[in-house]
């Protein structure tokens, strides 16, 4: 059975993407153009260095060196403006039922996610104490679908990658746990997350049935 579990943030535990969402805009419209909502669901799961690329793509901008790293730090401050204002009123529904149930169990909980601002959200909404390990933007190099993320998280838990299940909302999150050889929890729409092992809209469809099968 599954020994460790390892959670995403944004997307399954909290729903940073709206703030994502209100930072990057704020950059494109300063640049003089629209960053809509669509345009935002190619950033989900996405490196912020990648983002701006996307977004620069988007505008039809190039950049200097310097103005690029001026851009990426004037979002995440813009970003951390929103972030500051967050509180366990933020959880996604049902999430604590689930990381409460697993760790009454005495099983081990990871944080796999790209934000370099994982630690901060995580206390922010007083979910910090749940996680044995965060593995997060500062500690990876390979964005998902590569499986780095996770396989770091399934070692520093001490847990082989095949004892491990993910939650994913995102499908290149869906794919580097399917890369690492783990079990694939899908949260969110199952049309775009089909490759994954499990499906749910969210942690209220999940039961406690549904883990003790998986953990036994
Ligand atoms: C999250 C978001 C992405 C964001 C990335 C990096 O991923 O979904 O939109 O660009 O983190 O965030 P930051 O700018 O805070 O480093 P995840 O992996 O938690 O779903
Ligand atoms: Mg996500």
């Amino acid at each position: 059975g599954v020994k460790a579990f390892i959670f995403d943030l944004d997307g399954v535990i909290v729903d940073t993407a709206k703030y994502h969402y209100l930072a990057w805009k704020n950059l494109a419209n300063q640049l003089g153009f629209e960053f809509t909502l669509e345009q935002n669901e190619l950033f989900k799961g996405v490196s912020r260095r990648r983002c701006l690329e996307i977004l620069l793509d988007i505008g039809n901008f190039t950049a200097s060196t310097e103005q690029f790293e001026r851009w990426l730090i004037e979002k995440n401050e813009d970003y951390l403006a929103y972030i500051e204002k967050m509180d366990s009123s933020e959880i996604l529904p049902d999430v604590p039922k689930v990381l409460s149930y697993l760790k009454s169990k005495g099983i081990p909980l990871a944080l796999g996610s790209a934000s370099k601002n994982a630690k901060a959200i995580l206390e922010k909404v007083s979910l910090l104490p749940y996680f044995d390990s965060l593995v997060d933007g500062n500690s990876v190099t390979k964005a998902k679908p590569n499986p780095e993320v996770f396989l770091i998280g399934a070692s520093n838990l001490g847990v082989s990658p095949e004892d491990c299940a993910v939650f994913e909302d995102a499908l290149a999150g869906i794919e580097a746990a399917n890369n690492a050889e783990m079990v694939s929890i899908g949260i969110g729409d199952k049309k775009i997350l089909s490759e994954a092992d499990y499906n749910f809209n969210d942690f209220t469809e999940i039961d406690i049935n549904f883990l003790d099968r998986l953990i036994s």
